[in-house]
């Protein structure tokens, strides 16, 4: 013992803040803030004066929607906190945040419901390897044992919940905690340090056996405590504060810290783990593969773009430093000069000169730089050090400015928008001619939308995305078509006879000709082609043809008047004639999904499949996801596009789905019919 990694560490920490939406994580962010000295006092979260994110949007949804930073001092130490948002609609906010921080504060609550909402967290922070301290808030309201809390979140954690205070409770009322290391209570007091007292007696045995249970967790990593314990030897305190921190940086444990962020309670001894417990940047910088000594490294974890500042990149310095005015190369040999290297606290911005290894700073106009990024001063062979994948997009809508004169101006802010969130997507559907924002959930693209018409002052129109809908025929029809026109001198002359029928469903189309005798020229039949291929682009119910094979058997032409143009016309007639006597019909996308849902709303997911016409395929244990399922099921585009809404109400907020276009079907009976008559309308419009 005291010879593993041990020692306590100081120097500057990045930590992310973390949690299930509405946990309190905003709330212990301020009261830190507040706590250190950062800001005067620490101001409830519902009056919106916060230093946390209080954008309009925030504002209006009483939620956070983006990871805010803030830079404040502890024992003489810099420690950035950056707030994440709890939302599973924002959760990709945080993952370039946790891939540079030190350790994660994971702020949960003895609440059932934000149990798998919690487990979503805790997985993230596996796979990135972040060492995690779990604070356990609202500790005020909590009546249940802590003991009984802790096995309610256990199997969230794949490493053991160590707790490391227990509350101290008057008539039931937490007052205070006691902290089983340093074996000392301590009374709460508001918005202050907490009173430090002795243990009272009654509250001893308790204390004790508290205490044992945590000893036995660190033995498990520690022979000689283990030792120890079973002679009864009391273990040095400096030797298991040195378990504890090295159980930590090395990732076996989960250290519990409980509080009440909304009155300040709890903040200083967090702060204290923190500063002497978590890793230092030189083992994060491990951590993420940087080798020492390889020079100055800066990860980027968030990119904003200011009103009138430019854009700033807030980035973690791994290893050495950057000064103002430095050059930094990005992946790929994007490159940008640092202009202007500022310390945060919210919306603030304090000016340095410089910023060292450990230092979250903000660095000024690296517009060619994105989240996620990895920079270094070499021009050659920068490596990313993360890999930065959103999950695949559950909602989408299209849209477009109010008014033409604002289309360029809606394209540079949504570029804008997508460099500040990765999560965002934009494309251009060439089918239907449509721009497509997509994102995570109803509410992500609302706020989105909120931006462009709040900030940016764009009046936008949204609605859902068109659905690629398709036609083809049910039976075969020969139709001959004979455009002839005799107007002056110049005549217009061509004839054919197609055989129109269906074919497989996924063929596409087939053109074959069995023309004998020249009775089409050779160099007419390609026109005949086009003709056929010109007419395909909108059937008869209005949308494009698939499946079907046309042949061209038969017909005749004219010396002087056949043309080209005159054989297109030909085909486009009997195409239109024929077309629409071979039963034509609507087909529609279908669309396989797996979707993700803890077990216990399994049967209300399967219940509301078929209510979207969806067919279920199969559900199972979803793998190496303990208490979670995967529904397999197919179901029409259209039905997917607001699944999500259902999905994540049914679930408390953590369900979803991945979704790929597996196959057209037929669509009939009043639903084609409200489809083709919409369509109609949309054309005559436009027309
Ligand atoms: N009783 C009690 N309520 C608290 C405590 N801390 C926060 N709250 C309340 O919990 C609610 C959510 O607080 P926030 O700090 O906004 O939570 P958050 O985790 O930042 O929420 P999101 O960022 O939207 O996920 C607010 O109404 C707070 O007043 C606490 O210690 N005790
Ligand atoms: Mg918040």
């Amino acid at each position: 013992m005291g010879n593993r990694a041990g020692g306590r560490r100081s120097g500057p920490k990045c930590v992310a803040i973390v949690g299930p939406f509405a946990s309190g994580k905003s709330t212990l962010f301020e009261a830190i803030l507040a706590r250190t000295g950062a800001i005067p006092r620490q101001n409830p979260i519902s009056s919106g004066s916060t230093v946390s994110d209080s954008s309009a949007e925030a504002k209006a949804h009483a939620m956070s929607i983006e990871a805010t930073v803030a830079t404040t001092e502890f024992m003489g130490d810099a420690i950035t906190l950056i707030d994440c948002p709890g939302s599973i609609e924002f959760a990709f906010e945080a993952e370039p945040v946790l891939a540079g921080c030190d350790v994660a504060v994971v702020v949960a609550e003895a609440d059932e419901k934000k149990i798998p909402a919690l487990q979503l967290v805790m997985r993230k922070l596996d796979e990135l390897k972040v060492p995690r301290i779990l604070f356990l808030n609202k500790i005020d309201k909590n009546a249940a044992a802590v003991r009984d809390t802790l096995k309610l979140l256990q199997p969230t954690s794949s490493t053991p919940l160590l707790l490391r205070q227990i509350p101290l409770r008057n008539n039931g009322v937490v007052v205070g905690s006691i902290d089983l290391a340093l074996e000392r209570a301590y009374v709460y007091r508001e918005y202050a340090e907490s009173e430090v007292t002795e243990i009272p007696s009654d509250e001893k045995a308790r204390e004790l056996e508290a205490r044992f249970s945590m000893l036995e967790t660190l033995a498990d990593h520690d022979d000689q405590l283990m030792e120890q314990l079973l002679e009864e030897i009391e273990p040095p305190k400096d030797e298991v504060f040195d378990d504890l921190a090295a159980d930590l940086r090395e990732g076996l444990v989960t250290p519990v810290l409980i509080g009440t962020a909304e009155k300040g309670n709890g903040v200083l001894r967090l702060l204290k783990a923190i500063r002497h417990d978590a890793p230092d940047v030189q083992a994060t910088a491990a951590r993420l593969g940087v080798k020492p000594g390889s020079g100055t490294v800066v990860q980027v974890l968030k990119s904003i773009h200011t009103p009138h500042g430019g854009k700033l990149s807030v980035s973690r310095i791994l290893e050495g430093a950057v000064t103002d005015g430095s050059e930094l190369y990005g992946p790929g040999g994007a490159s940008a000069k640092v202009s202007g290297i500022y310390r945060l606290l919210g919306k603030d911005q304090a000016k340095l000169a410089s910023a060292k290894a450990g230092d979250t700073v903000a660095l000024g106009k690296l517009d060619d730089i994105r989240t996620g990024d990895t920079l270094t001063p070499a021009k050659a062979g920068v490596k990313r050090l993360i890999e930065l994948a959103p999950p695949q997009p559950v909602f989408s809508f299209a849209l477009r400015p109010k008014e033409r004169k604002d289309e360029v101006k809606m394209s540079a802010a949504i570029h804008r928008l997508a460099d500040e969130d990765p999560s965002l997507t934009l494309q251009h559907n060439q089918d239907t001619g449509e721009t497509v924002l997509s994102g995570h959930g109803e509410m992500h693209l609302r706020v989105v939308r909120e931006k462009l018409e709040g900030r940016n002052q764009i009046p936008i129109d949204s609605h859902a995305p068109a659905i690629p809908y398709r036609e083809t025929i049910k039976k075969s029809v020969t139709q001959r078509g004979r455009h002839k026109k005799q107007s002056g001198g110049h005549g217009q002359f061509g004839d054919v006879v197609l055989e129109i029928k269906p074919v497989p469903r996924g063929t596409g189309f087939q053109f074959t000709e069995t023309i004998t005798g020249g009775v089409v020229p050779r160099n007419y039949i390609p026109s005949v082609e086009s003709g056929v291929r010109d007419f395909l682009k909108s059937g008869p119910l209005g949308f494009p043809m698939v499946d079907v094979a046309v042949n061209l058997s038969d017909g005749s032409y004219h010396t002087v008047d056949s043309s080209d143009m005159a054989f297109q016309m030909a085909a486009k007639l009997a195409m239109k004639e024929g077309a629409a006597a071979c039963a034509p019909v609507l087909l529609e996308p279908i669309m396989k999904a797996e979707i993700f849902t803890p077990s216990d709303a399994t049967a209300r997911i399967t219940a509301l499949v078929p209510q979207r016409r969806g067919q279920i395929l199969g559900y199972d244990a979803r793998p190496d996801w303990p208490g979670w399922d995967v529904v397999e099921a197919t179901m029409p585009q259209s039905e997917i596009g607001d699944l999500i809404i259902e999905l994540r109400s049914a679930t408390a907020g953590v369900a979803s789905y991945r979704a790929t276009f597996d196959h057209m079907a037929e669509l009939t009976g009043r639903l084609a019919d409200d489809v083709i008559s919409a369509a109609g309308k949309a054309a005559s419009k436009a027309a």
